[in-house]
């Protein structure tokens, strides 16, 4: 069978492109065809400024969401990275494998390091690591694939360089994993800026469609959402950036290819009503399932906790191999 990991970082509210971009395929796809681990990935949300508190109460809340947006532990493994611990035992193995150039050309790196740097702060070596350990999340648990949306295609890319590298040095002991993409809504971008991806650790929250948020501010973002110059609905990432987001969001919610729905409309407005609709009905239940859940915060516990117990149990061996493979004395 199959085997998939995926993961999500606690760095803020989740947000449609969370959804749209990853967490829709696994709920729907992933979960009933494979053997799938989904993880809260805590430890990624440390290589940014970051606060304590936050982090865990925004780990708590992604997986309750996770939980509520149909995620069946009785199907799927879901867990807490840090509860985990041959994530970081792998990692250092994996910086012993990668090269500092590699790292330094990953765009994420790039990007946010370039951001941390205008506003005067200072950037965590974590950041400039961090997709060696995305690298070591995946390779732990063999997994064959990574569904992911598209900014994340470049940290697959690199963990199969290190499998493969690694293979060739040590003996084979990794899987080569593949990212799997979906074919629409693979990067849903910012309404208020969609030439930038929709994030959920960005600052300017205007143009961010947030999972928990009131339907009235879901609807009023996407109503204010940044349109193009012309009026005419067309389907063009290049010219149109802004009218193409609404028509990717509005084909990933009620299906259908956001080129032939772009021939149903001729004004913006009405596009961006029927936008505002489908998506409050595909969040519609998640928020009503997350009010459940947060009822019962046991029950989340109970999840996250047979969750780790079985990612530790498929880890080890993996890890322990590849510890052995790479030349380390394995303890009397
Ligand atoms: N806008 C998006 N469109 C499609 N897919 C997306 N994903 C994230 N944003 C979009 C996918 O969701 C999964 C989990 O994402 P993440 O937690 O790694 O990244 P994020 O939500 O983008 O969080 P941040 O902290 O705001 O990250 P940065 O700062 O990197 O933008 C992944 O599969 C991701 O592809």
């Amino acid at each position: 069978m199959t085997r998939i990991f995926s993961g999500i970082k606690p760095t803020g509210h989740l947000t449609l492109g969370n959804h749209l971009g990853a967490v829709r395929q696994w709920v729907d796809v992933d979960q009933h065809k494979s053997d799938a681990l989904f993880c809260v990935v805590d430890l990624h949300a440390l290589t940014v400024d970051h606060d304590p508190a936050r982090v865990r109460r925004l780990s708590r809340q992604a997986a309750t969401l996770l939980l509520a947006a149909g995620l069946d532990p009785a199907r799927c493994t879901l867990f807490v990275q840090s509860h985990v611990d041959e994530h970081t035992r792998l990692s250092y193995l994996l910086e012993c494998t990668a090269s500092d150039g590699e790292m330094r050309r990953m765009i994420q790196y790039k990007e946010k390091s370039a951001r941390e740097r205008a506003t005067g702060g200072s950037v965590r070596l974590s950041l400039l690591t961090y997709p060696v350990l995305m690298a070591a999340d995946i390779l732990a648990y063999s997994a064959d694939e990574v569904p992911v949306g598209d900014d994340q295609a470049q940290h697959v890319e690199l963990t199969r360089d290190l499998a493969v590298r690694f293979n060739q040095r040590y003996g084979h002991t990794f899987t080569v994993p593949k990212a799997v993409l979906p074919s629409v809504a693979a990067r849903v971008m910012d309404l208020a800026d969609p030439t930038s991806k929709m994030g959920k650790s960005h600052a300017e929250t205007g143009g961010i469609v947030y999972l928990l948020d009131e339907p009235e501010v879901v609807r009023r973002k996407i109503m204010r959402a940044v349109t193009d110059s012309g009026s005419e609905v067309v389907y063009d990432r290049e010219t149109r950036p802004g009218v193409t987001n609404l028509l990717e969001i509005l084909a990933a919610c009620i299906g259908g290819s956001p080129v032939e729905l772009a021939e149903g409309y001729s004004s913006y407005g009405a596009l961006k009503r029927d936008t505002a609709e489908a998506v409050l009905e595909l969040l519609r239940p998640v928020r009503e399932r997350h009010a459940e859940l947060c009822a019962d915060p046991g029950y989340v516990d109970a999840v996250l906790r047979t969750g780790a117990e079985r990612a530790r149990t498929l880890a080890r061996p993996t890890v322990d191999a590849a510890y052995a493979a790479i030349g380390l004395m394995p303890p009397a």
